[in-house]
């Protein structure tokens, strides 16, 4: 026998080691055949307890290594006392760290790749710069670990405020943010009369629209006190009908945005979390996707006030759901609203011009619907230059739509006032009766013409933007509350004395809007001419004088009644995500705060980097 002693001599005086081997094989196999049943029932039984086990400590040493895991249960590096800044001071461009995080939570939805994720990124400590800029005079040593642990960086912005203009925007914020945390934390909108709050989405819509505008002004407690709220108490999954299209560029766009200004993973992983649950709107008959979702059940349909969705809406979730798809390398993202900006790119438009409807079950536009660059017309136009520079000017289509709808309106649409000559943008109702008639939401498109006109488009875009924000400004200037109304209508009549502006009763309202000083950034940034901060300086102290209550900012009734503006007791989201952002930046002499070259901003004034045609994102 194998297994006596005497045997075992004379086996290993004569056998190879291979040998060997074979015969430890055949005796442990008869060991196993004279065992009991009961004996190998319970072998079998230990057996494949320990093989389960083994699994699971694979699998969770797996897991509290990944980015994930870091994001659920703690942050993967501590803010301690004394970093103020501590890696707020990185321009945007996330480390190898953050990388690693990214592909880990993007296995979320690919697990099979897991492995070689960890393979190639098996770096652990996070990307930190110092306050002071010494990252920028690194030594040799230092540029090695710059190597090793981050993308090369350019330039080093500062955020937080650099003079007293941007202290003066800081001063709002954090007023309009302690009334916010005092009696709204958490919920969609503050009602700074009242005291109370407004629930929409029940998103947390000020908080997530505040977070990337908070990196910039410095706000790092308050930012972390955000983030935890969005680690621990953000509920992706509420029982309500949500619009897809403001829960793209608020939500899904402003999560986005803190990701990459922070490297935080656990916005990233939220944002896989509500894009997944956004997904059911793209299911309808035709590519365009249904106007609502309830986040809950998952069940999308069209809203409830008619068959039709935004085309303005449809065509304005593709920045974000891209942004997605290339930091998680989950393509489902960007496949589902590209078979939008593809179908609608197919459609017969006129002039390059859009209606404003479109039927998510046959795909049609809705025939004689109103033509406009206001509500529900906009971010169509602005959202086709801003995905050709998303892509790095590879996904031509876009730039091809958007040349035709400029040459569009600019034949159709923009028109003069009088006695003034304001060159202005009015709308074609039912698709084709010029109407005089511009939302204060349509002076976004200077600084989008302008921002065309820096990426090589022709100068007559340039001269338009001019026109068209002198126009916008003189909708504020010319009020008694210096503030614009929602909607202005210009007088077009030669020969008339007066004010070229016309303000109806119904559309004196101001909503604390942030286009024209958006568009004022753009205009600023790209020629240089000190008008445009005078111009804004001004609209901002308009905003502190009229719209400032003793807890927070208010939308007003009436911009022409200075001594009762008919306070409104509503504080939109877009005041903090949008509005007193793009006054932030309008002040700062840093042009690479934010650099047009790297960043496109969403149309809620959330940054998402500009990328390559692969998707990898543009030093
Ligand atoms: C914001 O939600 C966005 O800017 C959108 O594009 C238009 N409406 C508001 C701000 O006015």
């Amino acid at each position: 026998m194998y297994g006596s002693p005497q045997k075992r001599d004379f086996i290993s005086f004569t056998v190879t080691k291979e040998d060997d081997k074979t015969i430890k094989r055949q005796s442990c196999w008869r060991v196993w055949r004279r065992m009991s049943r009961l004996q190998k029932n319970i072998i079998s039984f230990l057996l494949a307890i320990g093989i389960v086990l083994c699994i699971y400590i694979l699998l969770h040493r797996k897991a509290s290594t990944s980015g994930m895991e870091n994001a659920v249960k703690a942050p993967p590096w501590d803010y301690g006392v004394g970093e103020d800044y501590v890696h707020f001071e990185n321009d945007g461009q996330p480390g190898k760290k953050a990388d690693r995080n990214k592909e880990d939570i993007a296995n979320v939805n690919h697990p099979d790749t897991v492995n070689e994720v960890d393979q190639d990124n098996n770096v652990d400590e996070p990307v930190i710069h110092q306050p002071g800029g010494d990252d920028d005079e690194d030594d040799g040593e230092d540029e090695k670990q710059n190597e090793n642990h981050k993308i090369p960086i350019k330039h080093q912005p500062k955020y937080g405020p650099q003079n007293k203009k941007q202290e003066a925007v800081l001063a709002a914020f954090q007023h309009a943010w302690k009334a916010y945390k005092a009696y709204a934390w958490g919920h969609d909108e503050l009602k700074p009369v009242s005291k109370s709050w407004n629930e929409w989405f029940n998103l947390g819509l000020t908080l997530i629209d505040s977070l990337d505008t908070m990196i910039l002004l410095g706000l790092k407690k308050e930012f972390l006190e955000a983030r935890d709220w969005v680690a621990n108490d953000m509920n992706i999954k509420p029982r309500k009908d949500v619009n897809l299209f403001e829960t793209t560029i608020r939500v899904l766009g402003g999560l986005l945005s803190a990701y990459h200004l922070s490297d935080e993973p656990v916005f990233l992983e939220k944002a896989i979390l509500l894009g997944n649950e956004l997904l059911p709107c793209f299911g309808s008959k035709s590519s365009i996707p249904y106007a609502d979702v309830n986040l809950m059940t998952g069940v999308a349909k069209a809203p409830k006030w008619g068959p039709d969705s935004t085309v303005s809406e449809v065509t304005t979730i593709q920045l974000e759901f891209r942004d997605l798809s290339f930091t998680t390398g989950d393509m489902r993202y960007k496949e589902a609203v590209d078979k939008v900006s593809t179908h609608i790119h197919n459609l017969p438009k006129a002039n390059g011009l859009v209606p404003i409807f479109i039927n998510a079950n046959n795909g049609q536009f809705r025939a004689r619907s109103t033509v406009t660059f206001g509500a529900r017309g906009d971010s169509y136009y602005e959202y086709l230059l801003k995905q050709w520079i998303q892509t790095s000017k590879s996904e031509t289509m876009f730039l091809d739509d958007y040349l035709n709808a400029m040459n569009g309106a600019k034949e159709k649409l923009v028109r003069t006032s009088e006695p003034s000559k304001l060159t202005f943008i009015g709308e074609l109702l039912s698709g084709e009766r010029f109407s005089a008639k511009m939302d204060h939401l349509a002076c976004f498109l200077p600084g989008t013409l302008a921002l065309g006109y820096k990426n090589g488009l022709d100068e007559w875009h340039l001269q338009m933007a001019k026109d068209l924000i002198h126009t916008c400004y003189q909708t504020y200037a010319r009020t008694a509350t210096k503030l614009s109304p929602e909607i202005s209508h210009f007088n077009m009549v030669p020969g008339t004395k007066g004010d070229d502006i016309i303000i109806k009763p119904a559309d004196a309202h101001n909503l604390l809007r942030p286009e024209t000083v958006e568009s004022l950034l753009y205009m600023y940034r790209i020629t240089g001419d000190e008008i445009y901060r005078k111009w804004g300086w001004e609209i901002f102290q308009a905003f502190e004088k009229h719209t400032k209550l003793p807890h927070g900012y208010s939308s007003i009734g009436n911009v022409q009644n200075v001594k009762d503006p008919g306070i409104r007791d509503k504080m939109e989201s877009f005041f903090l995500g949008e509005t007193l952002k793009y006054f932030f930046l309008l002040f700062s002499d840093d042009e690479n705060l934010i650099s047009f070259d790297k960043y496109v901003f969403n149309t809620e004034a959330h940054p998402l980097p500009i990328r390559d045609s692969q998707g990898k994102i543009v030093q």
